[in-house]
């Protein structure tokens, strides 16, 4: 028997209704088409056509209906992509425009909103994806799947860039300082990073804290430098820095550990600023937390900007499942990244990405390979 039944609506989220009425929350979608608006009646609207039938029904087991391995994973499959409009449906940004013209856009856009990249950039993306690959296509050329130009488009926005490898043959140091807001890891990172250069790349590899605020903090990093058998210092001033760079001049870079405080905090900010924006080439380096929201992270950015840094670093990746909020956040202030931390142990949890890598965790692919479940990127 064929329990097809189409049901036309003016919006996705009207269509959707429609159908979970009649067929209940297990139905199945089998298409959705745009039906534009008639020439002939400017004030009609586009209208929605959903094509679903009624879902099979739930509590029989695979043996009681009949289902083997391969019905089960389309019903899976579908499962996702009902799940995938739904999360997508509700949303502003001409969503159901997407959802209607290409509709394999939906499960890639929800992936997207999965990975914690925002609505509006999301939106962006599979926008000019789907812009792109019906361009390619009315040129003629050979197009590939929606997927691979949704990837094409979020590798625009990105960029990685490995900024402690470059050779000492300058005669100075190249002098490297980690700010940013509390906590976020700055000092750990500075010693996974130490440990990195020095144990496996044998450059000669100094340690400088300016952080005379939190008890202890020189203490830290002395005990790192000491396991590692660095030299290490402590500044207190724009003198003392100069100063002690001047006897680490036979170093290939020196790590410079500052004092994370609020980005509210001007004063602060100003004294930090004067102390490393100076005639000594500092490169800065902006530590933040995947685990802060992007609102957040993104007025600590425009706080730490008196410093003008050179790239990021984002820690605790581990922390989150929603690393595409580094997507926006680099979008947004186009600097790259340098670094990525994934744990608390030292010197182990630092990756140095590239493009690719970073990619993948902004994806959430790193994360999907742990976990069980089919991955939407492979
Ligand atoms: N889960 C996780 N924890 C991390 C990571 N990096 C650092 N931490 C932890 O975060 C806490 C703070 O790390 P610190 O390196 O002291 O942070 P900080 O930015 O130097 O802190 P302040 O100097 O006080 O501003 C410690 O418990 C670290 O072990 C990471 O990648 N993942
Ligand atoms: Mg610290």
């Amino acid at each position: 028997m064929n329990n097809r039944r189409i049901f036309k609506a003016r919006n996705i989220q009207e269509a959707m209704s429609k159908v979970k009425a009649a067929f209940g929350p297990d139905a199945m979608i089998i298409s959705t088409r745009k039906i534009p608006k008639s020439p002939r009646q400017p004030y009609s609207k586009d209208i929605i056509e959903v094509e679903a039938k009624p879902g099979t029904s739930k509590g029989k087991s695979g043996a009681e209906t009949g289902a083997n391995g391969s019905e089960i994973r389309s019903l899976k499959d579908e499962l996702v992509s009902i799940k995938d409009m739904i999360s997508v449906a509700g949303m502003g940004y001409g969503m159901h425009n997407i959802i209607c013209n290409q509709f394999g856009s939906v499960g890639l856009l929800a992936a997207l909103l999965r990975s914690g990249i925002s609505e509006k950039k999301a939106y962006s993306i599979v926008h000019k994806a789907c812009y792109s690959m019906e361009r390619d296509q009315k040129q003629g050329l050979e197009v590939t799947s929606l997927k691979k130009y949704v990837i094409k488009e979020c590798v625009r926005w990105i960029d990685a860039k490995n900024n402690f490898r470059r050779d000492n043959n300058s005669g100075v140091p190249h002098v490297a300082a980690f700010a940013g807001p509390t906590g976020v890891g700055k000092t750990t990172t500075i010693a996974k990073l130490a440990a990195h250069l020095s144990l496996r790349k044998k450059k000669r590899v100094g340690l400088i804290s300016i952080d005379n605020y939190r008890v202890g903090a020189f203490e830290q990093l002395k005990s790192y430098a000491s396991i590692m058998g660095l030299y290490c210092m402590q500044a207190y001033s724009k003198d003392d820095l100069v100063c002690a760079l001047g006897r680490m001049k036979a170093m290939d870079i020196v790590l410079v550990d500052t004092a994370g405080h609020s980005h509210y905090d001007k004063e602060r900010m100003d004294e930090l600023s004067q102390v490393i924006n100076g005639d000594y080439n500092i490169s800065v380096h902006l530590v933040l937390s995947a685990t802060t929201d992007f609102i957040n992270m993104k007025e600590a950015t425009k706080a730490f900007s008196v410093l003008k840094p050179d790239t990021y670093v984002f820690t605790k990746i581990d922390e989150t499942k929603m690393c595409g909020k580094i997507l926006d956040q680099v979008s947004e202030f186009k600097l790259p990244v340098s670094l990525i931390t994934n744990g608390q142990k030292v010197p182990e949890d630092l990756i140095i990405p590239d493009k690719k890598r970073l990619l993948s965790i902004i994806l959430g692919k790193e994360q999907e390979a742990q976990s069980e479940g089919p991955s939407r990127w492979t």
